[in-house]
């Protein structure tokens, strides 16, 4: 069976279990505290089975953090085919009459589906056998995956992102849904990697604030500069070294900002969102229906999410939809106008990620 854990640490002699106090110390490679990063050994990675040692220590880091990097995940051979693919996608998708840039023209970076052609989907990948066992003990079991993207940090970006939660509704205080971004190359400020902002996953229920509090305004997840600077002096935002083909597990919840790409090769990192089934987020993703028999088979998921189409599907004709809310109505859809949101539906105002990224939207050290 796929991806079942192996419980048996110590047992076989091979390794033998330390406790302090009555606890188990994890055996695990684990290094870096801003954020985490814990490498799976060859044996893990080979074998597909997670140890339960690996289990606690991912969850204790994730729980403190909102994000834990997970290396050494998945075979590299699949992560150079799909880098490959993707890259030689941009260019046509760049001249998408839908495409938009994210936050906009500034930091280069796209949204860009992923190749849906069987041949490319991976259940290394999309449903990752470590990925999966992490995910049943942090949300509850069958969680649903639910969205399947790529960020492209396009070379020769400038600007920076705002300060930003992927999620502003009024979500819940507990873990609901995670992001999955799986790094395509090795990655670092020089490529434009992620700035994280651990610890900030839950910084709602340690302040009396509420969500909306912290929010500049309500269209977008952007946060004030006065969060942002205080935030900075409990935990300092940082660019992580990440390894290619490591998963980094991130609370949809966690402020994060998307960097600029000062080198000369595309820097793309897939994002694969599941969530809780008590949630009952929904979004749908969908996916080719000759990949069906296999998901239902053999990816060990809940297939709730996913809404089966007929025939070839082209990623780069496949318009961005997101609805992380509770609430059907509460879609964001990309257009030839732009994204499109719940309030333009109402209002007719465009205000979704139009906002200009200056220094209030960043952190700055202070005198
Ligand atoms: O690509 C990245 O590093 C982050 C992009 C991002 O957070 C966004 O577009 O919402
Ligand atoms: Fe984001």
């Amino acid at each position: 069976m796929n991806g079942e854990t192996n419980g048996t640490n110590g047992t076989n002699g091979v390794h033998k279990p330390k406790y302090i106090e009555g606890a188990l110390v994890p055996a695990v490679h684990r290094y870096g505290d801003n954020p985490v990063t814990i490498r799976l050994s060859d044996e893990e990675l080979n074998s597909d089975k997670t140890n339960w040692d690996t289990i606690q220590e991912v969850l204790k880091y994730y729980h403190r953090d909102g994000l834990v990097v997970l290396e050494n995940a998945i075979p590299e051979h699949m992560i150079d085919i799909l880098y490959n693919k993707i890259v030689e996608d941009n260019d046509r998708y760049l001249n998408q009459p839908h495409m938009t840039w994210n936050q906009g023209a500034g930091p280069k970076n796209v949204s860009q589906v992923p190749p849906l052609k069987p041949e490319y989907l991976y259940r290394e990948v999309y449903a990752n056998s470590h990925m999966i066992r992490i995910l049943e003990n942090l949300l509850g079991p069958r969680p649903e995956f639910r969205f399947l993207n790529s960020n492209v940090a396009c070379p020769g970006g400038s600007g920076r992102q705002a300060v930003h939660s992927d999620v502003h509704h009024d979500f819940p205080t507990q873990p609901f849904g995670v992001v999955m971004n799986t790094y395509l190359q090795d990655s670092s400020a020089a490529n434009g990697v992620t700035e994280i902002w651990c610890g900030t996953h839950n910084a709602y229920p340690k302040t009396t604030d509420s969500v909306h509090d912290q929010q500049l305004h309500a269209e977008t997840g952007w946060i004030k500069k006065e969060y942002i600077q205080k935030q900075a002096k409990i935990k300092p935002p940082v660019q992580p070294e990440i390894k290619k083909g490591s998963i980094v597990f991130r609370d949809l919840r966690l402020w994060h900002a998307g960097m600029p790409n000062t080198s000369s090769h595309h820097r793309i990192m897939l994002a694969i969102d599941y969530f809780a089934e008590w949630y009952q987020c929904p979004m749908a993703l969908k996916l080719p229906s000759s990949i069906r028999k296999d998901v239902e088979e053999k990816w060990e998921i809940s297939t709730k999410g996913i809404e089966w189409v007929e025939g070839e599907m082209d990623c780069l004709e496949q318009p961005f939809f997101l609805n992380m809310t509770q609430d059907p109505s509460k879609y964001i859809v990309q257009t030839e106008k732009g994204f499109e949101d719940w309030r333009a539906r109402e209002t007719g105002r465009w205000d979704f990620d139009k906002g200009k990224v200056g220094e209030k939207n960043y952190w700055t050290a202070e005198e």
